[in-house]
């Protein structure tokens, strides 16, 4: 059996977190939500870290003990600098509570880079953990609505940055941007877009540390996740009755369950895919046809085969998860943040002229009682 470590750092890391705790307690089933522990299908630790204990105290599903509370109180209000000394000042403790938990096959470090604290925490994490832990780690980021701020724009730029130069094994964005389809405001779509995440890493979890049909593995998924800029994403798709695997294969590649804008036929570097469903419904001839047939397009394509008995009769699920050769959105990202710093600093430097404009007025002069 697999040991997974999954750490949640800041208030979204946190979140997703609580939706990945969420539905190991409740999974299908309704009464699953009294059962005393997780249901896991692999060994999971978890730990949720932040600086806001307010943010550690609204989790409704992570255990108190797996809650870690890095004294500032209240989150670090966006500022990365102060994020970072928070993380040095505090490394030891944090490693520590790591250490306790024992050892691991493979790490999930999860955080969104338009804040303070977790977009701060997660490079020198990463790094810390590249020294102490010889096992893939896989960074979940996630990227802000655009129109959020150019403190936002600009943390994500420097916080992408940062990550790649930790060398994580590989990079999956997540972006809340090209999610705002899913409702009309901002916390349900944070609740749908959390929930939706935290499903497809359970699915990855179950599927490397099943018996399948066809395997893929922790190996496979290092090779994936090493393609092109090491960046990617995750796709998935639910057939409907009737359909084949096939076409629910190419669906898993499809914008529309993709969560970040890719095109994966263009851009895709590696992939994986892994298909679940009843046995009599998973043609195993078409699926080597299709993965074959993309492997063409999309350098090379893993896949793994799940079988499920009972309520998937008939329908498949497939999961896919790619690295990418070319990140054209994110070279959108980067070209808004820099002419925000520069607004920012016209701005800073007319108003910082503007207030000694106005103390010129008071030169040499006292006050007069
Ligand atoms: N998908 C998703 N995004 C979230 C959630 N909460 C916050 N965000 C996004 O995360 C970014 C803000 O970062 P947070 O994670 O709140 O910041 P933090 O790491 O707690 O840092 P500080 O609060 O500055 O200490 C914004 O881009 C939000 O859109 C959530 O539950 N789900
Ligand atoms: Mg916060």
């Amino acid at each position: 059996m697999l040991n997974i470590l999954i750490l949640g750092l800041g208030q979204c890391g946190n979140r997703i977190l609580d939706s990945i705790n969420h539905e190991a307690f409740a999974g299908d089933s309704t009464f699953a939500k009294y059962y005393s522990h997780q249901k896991f299908p692999t060994s999971v630790k978890t730990i949720a870290i932040n600086t806001a204990i307010n943010d550690l105290k609204g989790l409704r599903y992570t255990l108190a003990a797996d809650r870690l509370h890095v004294p500032h109180l209240h989150g670090v209000g966006a500022n990365r600098n102060i994020g970072k000394k928070m993380f040095e000042d505090n490394k030891e403790m944090i490693l520590g509570e790591i250490d306790k938990r024992g050892s691991f096959d493979l790490i999930f470090v999860l955080t969104s880079t338009a804040g303070g604290s977790g977009s701060s925490f997660a490079p020198l994490l990463v790094r810390e953990l590249n020294q102490s832990y010889n096992v893939p780690i896989v960074c979940l980021a996630v990227l802000p609505f655009r129109d959020e701020g150019t403190i936002s724009l600009q943390n994500t730029a420097f916080c992408l940055r940062e990550l790649v130069e930790a060398k994580p094994t590989g990079i999956l964005l997540v972006d809340n941007q090209y999610l705002k389809k899913y409702a009309g405001d901002i916390e349900s779509a944070f609740d749908k877009i959390n929930t939706t995440t935290a499903k497809r890493i359970l699915f990855l979890l179950e599927a490397l540390n099943s018996e399948m049909l066809m395997v893929t593995d922790l190996g496979d998924l290092k090779t994936v996740m090493g393609g092109g800029v090491g960046i990617g994403t995750m796709g998935y798709y639910e057939s409907t009755n009737g359909s084949t695997v096939k076409s629910s294969i190419l669906g898993s590649f499809k914008p529309s369950g993709l969560l970040f804008p890719a095109n994966v036929y263009d851009e895709g570097a590696r992939a994986m895919l892994i298909v679940k469903g009843d046995k009599s419904y998973l043609d195993l001839d078409m699926i080597n046809k299709t993965v074959d047939d993309l492997s063409m397009e999309v350098g090379q394509v893993f896949k793994g085969v799940l079988v499920k008995k009972g309520r998937s009769r008939g329908r498949s699920k497939v999961l896919s998860l790619f690295t990418l050769n070319s990140v054209p959105e994110l070279e959108k990202i980067y070209s808004r943040a820099a002419s925000s710093i520069q607004v920012e600093i016209e701005k800073r430097d007319t108003s910082r002229k503007q207030l000694n404009d106005a103390f010129a007025h008071i030169e040499d002069l006292d006050p007069i009682y």
